[in-house]
C-alpha cells in the first residue's frame, strides 16, 4: 500500500486529487476525512495541511505527497523530488511600496522584510550578501507594509493583483515553483517503488496525451508524400485510400504546440477535412 499525502483543502487539493483519478485510481470516500483508500489500486489517500506533508512524508507516514515547491524549501526536509506536476505555479518574489525608488536588491540591506518565509528569504538574503531583518508572520503578509510593520514583503504571487491592490510593487523573484510530488526513493522499498512507478507510468501517459493531439485528415494521393513529411507521428503516419479514387486518409500525432503552424503547412499542400481529435492516454 502506497501512502499518498495531499492537500485537504486549498489552491492544490482539486487538482492534486484529479492527478489521482487521471491514474485511474478511485477513491471511494471523497468526503476528505483523514483517510481514504482506493478501491481499485494499493493507493491510500492522506488529507494533510499543505504545511505538514513534507514532515509527515520525511517520517514515513505517508510514503509520498503533493506540495509546492516552496512549502517544501521552507521545511527544509531533504526529500527527492519524484515528479514536478506543473500545476499551482506561482513565484516568490520581494515587493516594496510603489512609491519607492529601486535600485538592485542592495535595497534591502538594513531594511526590515516581513514574510511567512523566513529561510528562503534567508537563502536569498545570503546568495546576494545583503543583511536585512526578517519578520516572520504567518498571515496578511501583503498589508505589513501598509500598518508600518515592515519596509517590504517577501510572498507568494500568482497574478499580482494582491500587491497591486495593496500598493506594492514587485521587484525581485527569489522562486518559481510548482506543485512536485516528493518521497524518500532510497527507503521506499520493493513494492512500493513497484506501486509508485506504475502511478508514474500512467500519470505520464496522460500527461503525454495531453501534450499531443490526433489529427486525421484527406488528402489527394499526388499529396501523400509531401503530407506525411510535415506529420510524421508516432512511428510513422498511418496512410488508408479513401473509396473515392486518387484520395487518402492521413492519420497522425502532433505536438499541441505545433499544431496551428502544421495544420497551414497542410492546408498549402492540399489536406482537406482536417480533423483535431484530443488523446486521453499516450503510451510509447
Ligand atoms: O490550509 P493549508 O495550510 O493547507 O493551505 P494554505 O492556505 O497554506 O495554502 P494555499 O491553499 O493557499 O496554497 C497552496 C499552494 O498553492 C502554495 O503553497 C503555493 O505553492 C501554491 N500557490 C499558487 C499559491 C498561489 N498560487 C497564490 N496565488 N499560494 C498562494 N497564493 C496567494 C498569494 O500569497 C497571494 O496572497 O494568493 C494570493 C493571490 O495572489 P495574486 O498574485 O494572484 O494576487
Ligand atoms: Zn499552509
Amino acid at each position: 500500500m502506497l501512502k499518498i499525502a495531499i492537500q485537504k483543502s486549498g489552491r492544490l487539493s482539486e487538482k492534486s486529487l484529479e492527478l489521482i483519478a487521471e491514474a485511474g485510481v478511485n477513491i471511494a470516500n471523497s468526503d476528505r476525512k483523514l483517510v481514504a483508500q482506493a478501491s481499485n489500486f494499493p493507493v491510500e489517500l492522506l488529507y494533510l495541511r499543505d504545511d505538514d506533508i513534507p514532515q509527515c512524508v520525511y517520517d514515513g507516514v505517508a510514503d509520498v505527497g503533493v506540495v509546492g515547491e516552496n512549502v517544501l524549501l521552507e521545511a527544509g526536509y531533504a526529500l527527492d523530488v519524484v515528479e514536478r506536476l506543473g500545476f499551482g505555479k506561482c513565484r516568490m518574489s520581494l515587493a516594496i511600496p510603489k512609491s519607492e525608488k529601486y535600485d538592485g536588491v542592495a535595497w534591502f540591506g538594513g531594511r526590515k522584510i516581513a514574510t511567512s518565509y523566513p529561510k528562503i528569504l534567508q537563502d536569498f538574503l545570503d546568495k546576494h550578501g545583503v543583511q536585512a531583518a526578517i519578520h516572520h508572520i504567518s498571515g496578511s503578509v501583503e498589508i505589513s507594509t501598509g500598518i508600518g510593520i515592515a519596509d517590504a514583503i517577501f510572498d507568494i504571487v500568482s497574478s499580482g493583483s494582491t500587491l497591486i491592490s495593496n500598493g506594492l510593487k514587485e521587484v525581485d523573484v527569489a522562486l518559481h515553483s510548482e506543485a512536485v510530488m516528493v518521497g524518500k526513493k532510497a527507503t521506499l522499498g520493493q513494492d512500493k517503488t513497484a506501486i509508485l512507478e506504475k502511478l508514474l507510468f500512467r500519470l505520464h501517459a496522460v500527461q503525454k496525451g495531453k501534450q499531443n493531439k490526433y489529427v486525421m485528415l484527406n488528402a489527394p494521393a499526388a499529396s501523400v508524400e509531401k503530407i506525411t513529411a510535415v506529420i510524421p507521428g508516432m512511428k510513422s503516419p498511418t496512410v488508408v485510400p479513401l473509396a473515392q479514387e486518387g484520395w487518402c486518409s492521413v492519420h497522425s500525432v502532433l505536438p499541441e504546440g505545433q499544431i496551428w503552424e502544421i495544420i497551414d503547412r497542410l492546408h498549402g499542400l492540399g489536406a482537406q477535412g482536417i480533423l483535431v481529435i484530443p488523446i486521453e492516454k499516450m503510451i510509447l
